[in-house]
């Protein structure tokens, strides 16, 4: 080889490498969100009543997380955390809010959205908002902002806040969509708006009926919280909405194949009203609930097989989650408790959706990126509060200052390259509680032990709990008697981050 051709082959290989390099560093990444869905609801976490399949091949074929957490055992407050970085008990008004609630997260602020499409990422967001919009009273025949496109989605189709809240439309870069400008839409969280009927005085009309709450006004047969009136032919298919969210995330990635791209695919399943497209109504025999699963295994079928088809998926970082634990009675008579058999959405752990204890945050989170993860099981302790800080390192974007502070950069726990989690991680539901290492600590708190509706074991106890969760992962022996100086330890670890800024 003459030295030009061997410095020609040599450059040439370099660029190739630089490519390489240049290409892992800005994977393409799909944030699949999964509304409600517990830690022993897919099959590839032990679950044998309803079968996962597309799920489980993303864990077979990436990494499968048994020690992930949500920031809280309710939405809002996960989502938002997930987006900023922060701990959500740190900003006032992260909790369940209505459909009419004004934008949490203020225009401006550092997002995983906002920083990933100032690295050149195209940004989309497809299905349950949830975060607020508008500036309060929102006019929803207008343009409607702030939304997810001032804190840096590109393109969005949400549902505003959640499926049993009104109102029941879709708003697609901030219009609700095919509405008829001779109908306008009204909403009100107050009282109903004429005398239009309600689930409370027509349980006549309703298909689905609540077990409690969403007695209000009924869209499709199913009543849910808050009233609204008008916007009859943008109102939502219930039955489609899972069709009509993965027809959105499809044609994003389709769309946006040729550049980078992050999309957050927030799935309406598997929360309540359950309403699976008749296709699946026969997929389980847990009914509804068993059978929105399967429904939501399709979904993320459709988003992996679109990737594979655009030739995307070697270089896609998938990650699958949810944004709490699971409930099984959420407030409609959809026959979940009587179906569920031996199910245990939970799996191992204690609680579940709103509880204290390790069912209301502990969930479900798959990693699947071919081209750089190797397939495995991980135990690290890891929030979804430090996905901001772990992808900023993944894609080499720097945070100013401020931005993300409860966030820690676990990329390398993420992708397998450690073992190492982090060392302290607060949990949040109706108050706070802190794991370090195996230890799960939860301070003392006023409250029922069960939740009366939901059935839910809510972590209650007038007493500090302490559990071991290497030997007692369902937290049934409380050691905080035993062991007083961890117990003292722990509460000022947790006092300490409380009042960290
Ligand atoms: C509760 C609702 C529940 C669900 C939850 C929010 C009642 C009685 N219960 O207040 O059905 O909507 O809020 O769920 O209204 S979350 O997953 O969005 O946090
Ligand atoms: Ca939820």
């Amino acid at each position: 080889m003459t030295r030009r051709d061997f410095l020609a082959s040599t450059s040439a290989a370099m660029l190739v490498a630089g490519r390489a390099t240049a290409a892992t560093a800005r994977p393409n990444i799909v944030f699949i969100y999964v509304d409600d869905l517990g830690y022993g609801d897919l099959s590839c976490y032990g679950a044998t009543r309803v079968s996962t399949p597309n799920i489980d091949g993303l864990a077979k074929r990436g990494l499968r997380f048994t020690d992930v957490h949500t920031s809280a055992a309710t939405c809002t407050p996960s989502r938002y955390t997930l987006l900023t970085g922060e701990y959500s008990f740190r900003m006032k008004g992260a909790k369940v809010l209505p459909g009419d609630a004004p934008a949490l997260i203020q225009p401006g602020r550092v997002t995983l959205a906002s920083m990933l499409k100032q690295q050149g990422y195209r940004t989309g967001v497809v299905g349950k908002w949830h975060l607020g919009l508008g500036n309060g009273n929102v006019d929803w025949n207008k343009e409607i902002s702030p939304g997810p496109k001032e804190i840096g989605f590109d393109e969005s189709f949400i549902i505003p806040a959640t499926g049993d809240r009104v109102p029941c439309v879709y708003v697609e870069n901030g219009r609700v969509r095919n509405l008829d400008p001779k109908d306008p839409i009204k909403v009100d969280y107050n009282g109903p708006l004429d005398d239009q009927p309600t689930g409370k005085t027509r349980p006549d009309l309703l298909k689905m009926k609540p077990s409690h709450g969403h007695d209000m006004t009924i869209v499709n047969g199913i009543s849910r919280i808050g009233y609204m009136s008008g916007g009859k032919s943008a109102l939502w298919d219930d039955d489609n909405m899972a069709d009509e969210l993965t027809g959105k995330a499809v044609s994003f990635i389709e769309r946006n194949a040729k550049q980078p791209f992050f999309l957050y695919f927030a799935t309406h399943d598997i929360h309540v009203p359950r309403s699976p497209h008749p296709r699946f109504s026969d997929s389980t025999t847990m009914g509804r609930r068993g059978n929105v699963i399967a429904e939501l295994d399709w979904c993320a079928g459709k988003v992996v097989s679109t990737l594979e088809k655009q030739g995307l998926l070697k270089n896609t970082l998938i990650i699958l989650s949810s944004d709490n634990g699971a409930v099984v009675d959420d407030g409609y008579q959809d026959e979940a408790v009587a179906k569920l058999g031996g199910h245990r959405p939970n799996g191992p752990l204690r609680g579940g959706k709103y509880s204290n204890f390790e069912g209301g945050t502990r969930v479900p989170f798959i990693v699947h990126w071919p081209a750089s993860v190797k397939p495995g099981v991980s135990d690290a302790l890891i929030g979804q509060v430090d996905l901001l800080r772990s992808i900023a390192k993944l894609t080499e974007a720097s945070l100013p200052s401020g931005a993300g502070s409860d966030s820690e950069n676990m990329l390398d726990a993420l992708l397998g390259k450690s073992k190492k989690g982090r060392e302290v991680l607060v949990e949040q539901a109706t108050g706070l509680a802190l794991r370090s290492g195996n230890w799960k600590y939860i301070p003392p708190s006023k409250g029922p032990k069960v939740q009366p509706n939901t059935n839910t074991e809510m972590g209650h106890d007038p007493e500090p709990q302490l559990y071991d969760l290497s030997k007692d992962l369902g937290e049934t022996k409380n050691l905080a008697a035993q062991n007083a100086e961890k117990v003292a330890e722990l509460a000022a670890k947790l006092k300490a981050i409380q009042a960290a800024r």
